[in-house]
Protein backbone atom coordinates (compact mmCIF):
# COMPACT_ATOMS: atom_id res chain seq x y z
CA UNK A 1 0.00 0.00 0.00
CA UNK A 2 1.60 3.68 -0.61
CA UNK A 3 1.54 5.98 2.21
CA UNK A 4 1.05 9.68 1.56
CA UNK A 5 3.40 12.53 2.61
CA UNK A 6 0.81 15.73 3.59
CA UNK A 7 3.67 18.30 3.53
CA UNK A 8 4.21 21.22 1.51
CA UNK A 9 5.91 20.24 -1.92
CA UNK A 10 9.75 20.95 -2.58
CA UNK A 11 10.17 19.82 -6.01
CA UNK A 12 14.57 20.81 -5.78
CA UNK A 13 15.03 18.95 -2.60
CA UNK A 14 18.66 17.29 -2.89
CA UNK A 15 18.12 13.82 -4.23
CA UNK A 16 20.52 10.63 -5.00
CA UNK A 17 18.66 7.41 -6.66
CA UNK A 18 19.25 4.19 -4.28
CA UNK A 19 22.67 2.98 -5.14
CA UNK A 20 22.40 -0.23 -7.66
CA UNK A 21 21.94 -3.42 -5.70
CA UNK A 22 21.13 -2.15 -2.81
CA UNK A 23 17.74 -2.88 -1.06
CA UNK A 24 18.70 -0.86 2.04
CA UNK A 25 15.69 1.31 3.46
CA UNK A 26 18.13 4.59 3.71
CA UNK A 27 20.85 5.17 1.50
CA UNK A 28 23.71 7.99 2.25
CA UNK A 29 25.42 10.92 0.18
CA UNK A 30 27.56 9.54 -1.98
CA UNK A 31 29.50 12.73 -1.65
CA UNK A 32 29.20 12.88 2.24
CA UNK A 33 30.27 14.85 4.15
CA UNK A 34 28.42 17.78 2.83
CA UNK A 35 29.95 20.37 5.42
CA UNK A 36 33.94 19.55 6.15
CA UNK A 37 36.05 20.63 8.80
CA UNK A 38 36.97 24.46 9.49
CA UNK A 39 34.00 25.69 6.98
CA UNK A 40 34.01 29.80 8.19
CA UNK A 41 36.92 30.93 9.66
CA UNK A 42 37.22 30.65 13.72
CA UNK A 43 34.62 27.74 13.46
CA UNK A 44 36.25 24.42 13.93
CA UNK A 45 33.27 22.46 12.93
CA UNK A 46 29.56 22.35 12.11
CA UNK A 47 27.23 19.39 12.45
CA UNK A 48 23.69 18.29 14.16
CA UNK A 49 21.83 21.20 12.22
CA UNK A 50 18.47 21.85 10.64
CA UNK A 51 17.36 23.16 7.02
CA UNK A 52 14.08 24.47 5.59
CA UNK A 53 12.99 25.14 2.22
CA UNK A 54 13.63 29.22 1.57
CA UNK A 55 12.59 31.70 -1.49
CA UNK A 56 13.61 31.30 -5.04
CA UNK A 57 13.84 27.36 -4.58
CA UNK A 58 16.43 27.71 -2.49
CA UNK A 59 17.53 26.07 1.13
CA UNK A 60 18.15 27.82 4.74
CA UNK A 61 19.38 26.59 8.22
CA UNK A 62 20.22 26.89 11.24
CA UNK A 63 23.27 25.00 12.20
CA UNK A 64 25.16 24.31 15.23
CA UNK A 65 28.74 25.50 15.01
CA UNK A 66 31.51 25.31 17.23
CA UNK A 67 34.25 28.25 17.82
CA UNK A 68 37.91 26.54 17.66
CA UNK A 69 37.43 27.98 21.72
CA UNK A 70 34.97 24.88 21.42
CA UNK A 71 31.46 26.61 23.01
CA UNK A 72 28.59 25.75 20.54
CA UNK A 73 26.24 28.52 19.14
CA UNK A 74 23.79 28.90 16.09
CA UNK A 75 24.54 30.03 12.42
CA UNK A 76 22.43 30.92 9.54
CA UNK A 77 23.59 29.01 6.37
CA UNK A 78 22.26 29.69 2.97
CA UNK A 79 22.17 27.28 0.13
CA UNK A 80 20.75 27.02 -3.74
CA UNK A 81 21.04 23.24 -3.45
CA UNK A 82 20.76 22.29 -0.37
CA UNK A 83 24.22 20.53 -0.43
CA UNK A 84 26.98 23.91 -0.84
CA UNK A 85 26.42 25.95 2.00
CA UNK A 86 27.57 29.39 2.82
CA UNK A 87 27.69 30.70 6.30
CA UNK A 88 27.02 33.73 8.22
CA UNK A 89 30.48 35.11 9.17
CA UNK A 90 28.56 35.96 12.76
CA UNK A 91 26.75 33.54 15.23
CA UNK A 92 22.73 34.19 15.27
CA UNK A 93 21.53 36.69 17.32
CA UNK A 94 18.66 36.66 19.77
CA UNK A 95 15.73 39.26 21.58
CA UNK A 96 13.76 38.79 23.74
CA UNK A 97 9.52 40.10 23.06
CA UNK A 98 10.50 43.23 24.09
CA UNK A 99 13.44 43.78 21.58
CA UNK A 100 15.92 43.18 24.41
CA UNK A 101 19.01 41.30 23.87
CA UNK A 102 18.71 37.63 25.22
CA UNK A 103 21.65 35.41 23.60
CA UNK A 104 22.25 32.42 24.83
CA UNK A 105 25.31 31.05 26.71
CA UNK A 106 25.88 28.04 24.57
CA UNK A 107 22.99 26.33 21.72
CA UNK A 108 22.99 22.92 19.77
CA UNK A 109 21.17 20.65 18.03
CA UNK A 110 18.75 23.10 16.72
CA UNK A 111 15.65 21.86 14.88
CA UNK A 112 13.12 24.37 12.65
CA UNK A 113 9.93 23.74 12.06
CA UNK A 114 7.49 26.17 9.73
CA UNK A 115 4.22 26.62 12.00
CA UNK A 116 2.06 28.64 9.96
CA UNK A 117 3.91 32.10 9.18
CA UNK A 118 6.54 31.28 11.64
CA UNK A 119 9.42 29.57 11.62
CA UNK A 120 10.31 27.61 15.32
CA UNK A 121 14.24 27.11 16.10
CA UNK A 122 14.01 24.64 18.84
CA UNK A 123 17.30 23.55 20.51
CA UNK A 124 19.60 23.02 23.78
CA UNK A 125 20.71 26.21 25.57
CA UNK A 126 21.53 27.20 28.99
CA UNK A 127 19.60 27.39 31.57
CA UNK A 128 20.98 26.89 34.86
CA UNK A 129 21.86 23.45 33.19
CA UNK A 130 21.01 22.16 29.87
CA UNK A 131 17.23 23.33 29.33
CA UNK A 132 15.11 23.84 25.69
CA UNK A 133 15.35 26.83 24.19
CA UNK A 134 12.46 27.96 21.32
CA UNK A 135 12.46 30.98 18.88
CA UNK A 136 10.91 32.25 15.93
CA UNK A 137 11.47 34.57 12.90
CA UNK A 138 9.86 35.15 9.78
CA UNK A 139 13.16 36.22 7.74
CA UNK A 140 16.17 34.53 9.38
CA UNK A 141 17.43 37.65 10.20
CA UNK A 142 15.30 38.76 13.66
CA UNK A 143 15.02 35.48 15.99
CA UNK A 144 12.35 36.40 18.96
CA UNK A 145 13.23 34.30 22.34
CA UNK A 146 10.64 32.76 24.10
CA UNK A 147 10.41 31.28 27.11
CA UNK A 148 11.99 27.81 27.69
CA UNK A 149 9.54 25.28 27.64
CA UNK A 150 10.96 23.22 30.47
CA UNK A 151 13.54 23.47 33.40
CA UNK A 152 16.45 21.51 33.09
CA UNK A 153 17.66 18.99 32.90
CA UNK A 154 16.15 18.45 29.20
CA UNK A 155 18.24 18.90 26.10
CA UNK A 156 16.31 16.94 23.32
CA UNK A 157 13.32 18.70 22.06
CA UNK A 158 11.21 18.47 19.12
CA UNK A 159 8.27 20.47 17.90
CA UNK A 160 5.49 18.96 15.73
CA UNK A 161 4.76 21.42 12.52
CA UNK A 162 0.88 21.95 13.44
CA UNK A 163 -1.06 21.48 16.11
CA UNK A 164 -2.90 18.44 16.88
CA UNK A 165 -6.25 19.06 18.54
CA UNK A 166 -5.37 22.72 19.03
CA UNK A 167 -2.38 22.46 20.93
CA UNK A 168 1.02 22.62 20.11
CA UNK A 169 3.40 19.50 21.08
CA UNK A 170 6.95 19.42 21.82
CA UNK A 171 8.83 15.94 21.74
CA UNK A 172 11.47 15.69 24.50
CA UNK A 173 13.70 13.58 26.83
CA UNK A 174 14.03 14.51 30.34
CA UNK A 175 18.08 14.02 31.18
CA UNK A 176 20.85 14.96 33.61
CA UNK A 177 23.57 17.91 34.07
CA UNK A 178 25.97 15.28 32.00
CA UNK A 179 26.36 13.00 29.51
CA UNK A 180 23.12 11.26 30.40
CA UNK A 181 23.15 7.46 30.83
CA UNK A 182 19.51 6.86 30.53
CA UNK A 183 16.28 8.49 28.37
CA UNK A 184 13.22 8.16 27.19
CA UNK A 185 11.03 10.48 24.98
CA UNK A 186 8.08 12.38 26.26
CA UNK A 187 5.41 13.94 24.39
CA UNK A 188 4.12 17.69 26.01
CA UNK A 189 1.40 20.04 25.36
CA UNK A 190 0.75 23.61 25.26
CA UNK A 191 -2.16 26.02 23.97
CA UNK A 192 0.15 28.95 23.86
CA UNK A 193 3.70 28.08 23.48
CA UNK A 194 4.05 29.30 26.71
CA UNK A 195 2.21 26.52 29.06
CA UNK A 196 3.25 23.31 28.80
CA UNK A 197 1.51 20.30 30.77
CA UNK A 198 -0.37 17.07 29.65
CA UNK A 199 2.82 15.22 29.61
CA UNK A 200 2.67 11.88 28.41
CA UNK A 201 5.46 9.00 27.56
CA UNK A 202 5.93 7.97 24.16
CA UNK A 203 8.89 5.92 23.96
CA UNK A 204 11.61 4.16 26.06
CA UNK A 205 14.65 2.93 25.12
CA UNK A 206 15.25 -0.37 24.59
CA UNK A 207 13.75 -3.05 23.03
CA UNK A 208 15.81 -5.98 21.44
CA UNK A 209 18.34 -4.53 19.95
CA UNK A 210 20.93 -2.88 21.97
CA UNK A 211 21.78 0.37 19.37
CA UNK A 212 19.21 2.10 21.33
CA UNK A 213 19.18 0.32 24.50
CA UNK A 214 20.68 3.29 26.63
CA UNK A 215 18.74 6.44 25.56
CA UNK A 216 16.49 7.59 22.84
CA UNK A 217 15.94 11.20 21.73
CA UNK A 218 14.07 12.47 18.96
CA UNK A 219 15.71 13.92 15.66
CA UNK A 220 13.57 16.11 12.65
CA UNK A 221 10.16 17.28 13.13
CA UNK A 222 8.14 14.56 13.00
CA UNK A 223 6.69 13.89 9.52
CA UNK A 224 2.84 13.64 8.26
CA UNK A 225 1.71 10.58 6.75
CA UNK A 226 -1.09 9.21 5.53
CA UNK A 227 0.04 6.67 8.08
CA UNK A 228 0.80 8.73 10.96
CA UNK A 229 3.63 10.93 12.35
CA UNK A 230 6.82 9.52 10.83
CA UNK A 231 9.87 10.31 13.76
CA UNK A 232 13.13 9.51 12.83
CA UNK A 233 15.31 9.37 16.37
CA UNK A 234 18.36 8.58 17.43
CA UNK A 235 19.52 5.67 19.91
CA UNK A 236 22.57 5.34 21.50
CA UNK A 237 24.57 1.96 22.80
CA UNK A 238 26.72 1.84 25.42
CA UNK A 239 29.60 -0.22 24.62
CA UNK A 240 33.19 -0.31 26.39
CA UNK A 241 34.40 1.95 24.08
CA UNK A 242 31.73 4.65 24.36
CA UNK A 243 27.81 5.83 23.17
CA UNK A 244 27.61 4.74 19.42
CA UNK A 245 24.28 7.09 17.84
CA UNK A 246 22.36 5.37 14.76
CA UNK A 247 19.30 6.35 13.70
CA UNK A 248 15.77 4.46 14.12
CA UNK A 249 12.08 5.45 13.04
CA UNK A 250 8.94 4.81 14.51
CA UNK A 251 5.29 5.54 13.72
CA UNK A 252 3.00 8.05 15.81
CA UNK A 253 -0.72 7.99 16.07
CA UNK A 254 -1.85 11.74 13.95
CA UNK A 255 -4.57 12.46 16.92
CA UNK A 256 -2.43 11.53 19.61
CA UNK A 257 1.28 10.99 19.07
CA UNK A 258 2.05 9.43 22.56
CA UNK A 259 0.46 6.24 21.00
CA UNK A 260 3.14 4.52 18.85
CA UNK A 261 1.80 2.46 16.08
CA UNK A 262 5.00 0.80 14.55
CA UNK A 263 8.27 0.88 15.73
CA UNK A 264 11.17 -0.54 13.75
CA UNK A 265 13.61 -2.66 15.77
CA UNK A 266 16.39 -2.13 12.93
CA UNK A 267 18.54 0.73 12.78
CA UNK A 268 18.15 2.73 9.72
CA UNK A 269 22.03 4.41 9.80
CA UNK A 270 24.73 3.59 12.20
CA UNK A 271 28.09 4.68 12.00
CA UNK A 272 29.58 3.10 9.25
CA UNK A 273 31.77 5.59 7.04
CA UNK A 274 35.02 7.02 7.63
CA UNK A 275 33.25 10.23 8.59
CA UNK A 276 30.64 8.47 10.77
CA UNK A 277 33.19 6.46 12.91
CA UNK A 278 36.08 8.81 13.17
CA UNK A 279 36.13 12.66 14.54
CA UNK A 280 35.49 15.00 17.44
CA UNK A 281 33.18 12.49 18.91
CA UNK A 282 33.36 9.21 17.19
CA UNK A 283 30.34 6.96 15.93
CA UNK A 284 27.85 9.58 16.10
CA UNK A 285 25.26 9.75 13.41
CA UNK A 286 22.63 11.88 14.49
CA UNK A 287 19.50 13.52 12.56
CA UNK A 288 18.07 17.00 13.06
CA UNK A 289 15.92 17.51 10.01
CA UNK A 290 14.03 16.31 6.73
CA UNK A 291 13.05 17.31 4.00
CA UNK A 292 10.27 15.93 1.97
CA UNK A 293 8.44 16.13 -1.24
CA UNK A 294 4.89 14.78 -1.52
CA UNK A 295 4.93 14.06 -5.11
CA UNK A 296 7.54 11.80 -5.31
CA UNK A 297 7.75 10.52 -2.04
CA UNK A 298 11.51 11.48 -1.52
CA UNK A 299 12.90 11.98 1.93
CA UNK A 300 16.46 14.40 2.30
CA UNK A 301 17.88 13.50 5.87
CA UNK A 302 20.15 15.87 7.30
CA UNK A 303 22.29 14.27 10.32
CA UNK A 304 25.58 15.47 12.27
CA UNK A 305 28.37 12.95 11.69
CA UNK A 306 30.83 12.25 14.54
CA UNK A 307 30.34 15.98 15.99
CA UNK A 308 32.49 17.19 13.08
CA UNK A 309 30.29 16.92 9.67
CA UNK A 310 26.71 17.67 7.97
CA UNK A 311 25.68 14.41 5.92
CA UNK A 312 22.77 13.69 3.83
CA UNK A 313 20.56 10.60 3.48
CA UNK A 314 17.51 9.33 1.72
CA UNK A 315 14.69 7.26 1.33
CA UNK A 316 11.59 7.58 0.20
CA UNK A 317 8.14 7.46 2.59
CA UNK A 318 6.78 3.93 0.71
CA UNK A 319 10.37 2.51 1.83
CA UNK A 320 10.61 3.64 4.92
CA UNK A 321 7.38 3.18 5.74
CA UNK A 322 6.80 -0.06 4.60
CA UNK A 323 10.50 -1.25 6.15
CA UNK A 324 8.86 -0.18 9.33
CA UNK A 325 5.87 -1.72 9.58
CA UNK A 326 7.48 -4.71 8.20
CA UNK A 327 9.94 -4.80 11.09
CA UNK A 328 7.96 -3.39 14.05
CA UNK A 329 8.15 -4.71 17.42
CA UNK A 330 6.47 -3.60 20.65
CA UNK A 331 8.83 -2.63 23.70
CA UNK A 332 8.32 -2.25 27.49
CA UNK A 333 4.90 -1.46 28.22
CA UNK A 334 3.40 -1.48 24.62
CA UNK A 335 4.17 -4.48 24.79
CA UNK A 336 2.09 -5.65 28.43
CA UNK A 337 -0.33 -3.84 26.24
CA UNK A 338 -0.33 -5.84 23.59
CA UNK A 339 0.38 -3.05 21.31
C1 LIG B 1 24.53 14.38 22.70
C2 LIG B 1 24.39 15.77 22.15
C3 LIG B 1 24.69 15.78 20.67
C4 LIG B 1 25.93 15.02 20.31
C5 LIG B 1 25.97 13.68 21.00
C6 LIG B 1 27.25 12.94 20.76
O1 LIG B 1 24.40 14.38 24.09
O2 LIG B 1 25.29 16.62 22.79
O3 LIG B 1 24.85 17.10 20.27
O4 LIG B 1 25.98 14.82 18.92
O5 LIG B 1 25.79 13.85 22.38
O6 LIG B 1 28.36 13.65 21.27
Amino acid sequence: MSTKLITDPIRNLPWEDRPAGSNAPVWRYSHNPIVRRNPVEGIARIFNSAVVPWKNGGFIGVFRAETVATLPHLRVGRSQNGIDWSFENHQLEMVDETGKSWNPYYAYDPRVVKLGEDYFVIWCTEAHGPAIGLAKTRDFVKFVRLENPFIPFNRNGVLFPRKINGNYRILSRASDNGHTPFGDIFLSESPDLVFWGKHRHVMERGGNGWWQGLKIGGGPAPIETSEGWLLFYHGVANTCNGYVYSMGAAILDIDEPSKVKYRCKNYLLTPEMPYEETGFVPNVVFPCAALTDPETGRIAIYYGAADSYVALAFTTVDLVVDYIKANHESVGRDAELGR
